[in-house]
């Protein structure tokens, strides 16, 4: 199977396995976890935070970010296809007990003056925004990445209020390869960030949540109320500690890789991509001319070997990685040139 669905499917490489054996180990719900401890201290200085949170998934740590950002009766402020919004079972109004702002964009990006104009002050109608949460890079915008100077502008606009902004950055190396700088350039005056060890950085399991030392000190007790509290978890960690240290160089492949899938399906007919807007490891785009629907197409193609989910009643999404290489992409094109052809030949039956 060449599997595109997404890069949370990476299998762990033979050294996360051999540092996931040999890893020392305590009780990380008393702190005494040696290898958890040392990737919590290197996840902070890279994200250029006080101090970070290893947790289990990229959906706890963002959980765990709003709730340390807002106050039950908030709102909070997000782009309408974001990640939060659509895919973390409505963990906003469950955990902190706000509601999301959406904010439509093109793209994915927020602007400065777009928050501004959805922020919302307190007033005995209205409830006040808690928290920004912006997507970096955007997953379902195409692995769309901030520019570094936006997301500046939002913390700064934001903060003028009062309100405070997480980033959401499960995919932020990928977005730190694209921009050629460093993570904690992009996270400097945001609040939170969380980032994914699990997605393209290629670790089995584990995310991790960097922010202020007061902020992820109560975080800690947000994960343990969550069922987040992992005891032994040096066994992960290691593996996390090596996606934290050697994934990143690895990510400019992955991006080639997309980069080559979606100028392979711009010239497919009746297929929409422009490839100038893909610039990390995400290509979604757009079949609705072929005449066929998307969960036709990934149905089909999963016949033929290859894995690719549809994302809406027009697009599909596919999501290269480490355990794809360049030659698997090229079948993975040739599959769907077949498929669209077969249906764009065939006489309409209605
Ligand atoms: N994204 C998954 C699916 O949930 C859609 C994927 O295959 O891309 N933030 C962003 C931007 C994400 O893309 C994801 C996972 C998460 C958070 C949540 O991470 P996990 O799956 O570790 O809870």
């Amino acid at each position: 199977m060449i599997d595109l669905r997404s890069d949370t499917v990476t299998k762990p490489t033979p050294a996360m396995r051999k540092a996931m054996f040999e890893a020392e180990v305590g009780d990380d719900v008393y702190g005494e976890d040696p290898t958890v401890n040392r990737l919590e201290a290197d996840a902070a200085a890279i994200a250029g935070k006080e101090a970070a949170l290893f947790v289990p998934t990229g959906t706890m740590g963002n959980t765990i970010a709003i709730k340390l950002l807002t106050e039950h009766g908030q709102e909070v402020i997000c782009d309408s296809r974001a990640h939060i919004l659509d895919y973390e079972l409505a963990m906003v109004a469950w955990f902190s007990g706000c509601v999301v702002r959406a904010v439509p964009t093109p793209n994915g990006i927020l602007s400065a003056e777009e928050v501004l104009r959805a922020l919302r002050p307190a007033g005995p109608h209205i409830a006040p925004t808690g928290a920004v949460a912006i997507e970096q890079t955007h997953n379902m915008a195409g692995g769309m990445v901030y520019p570094v100077s936006t997301v500046g502008e939002i913390c700064d606009a934001a903060h003028a209020k009062g309100v405070r902004v997480h980033i959401d950055g499960a995919r932020i190396f990928n977005a730190a390869a694209a921009l050629g700088i460093p993570v904690q350039e992009i996270a400097a005056r945001a609040d939170t960030v969380m980032f994914c060890l699990s997605k393209a950085l290629g670790a089995p399991a584990g995310s991790i949540l960097a922010g202020p030392a007061d902020l992820i000190a109560k975080g800690r007790l947000y994960r343990k109320r969550l069922g987040g509290g992992m005891r032994q978890v040096g066994i992960l960690a290691a593996a996390g500690l090596i996606a934290l240290h050697d994934s990143p160089a690895k990510l400019p492949i992955d991006h080639a890789n997309a980069k080559f899938l979606a100028e392979g399906l711009a010239a497919i007919p009746g297929i929409q991509i422009d490839p100038a807007k893909v610039a990390t490891n995400i290509v979604v785009f757009d079949i609705a001319d072929t005449g066929l629907v998307p969960a036709e197409v990934s149905a089909a193609l999963r016949q033929r070997g290859v894995l690719m989910n549809a994302i809406n009643q027009r697009c599909l999404r596919a999501v290269t990685h480490y355990d794809v290489d360049r030659a698997q992409c090229a079948e993975a094109l040739t599959a769907i040139r077949e498929t669209v052809a077969v249906r764009i030949a065939a006489p309409k039956t209605s």
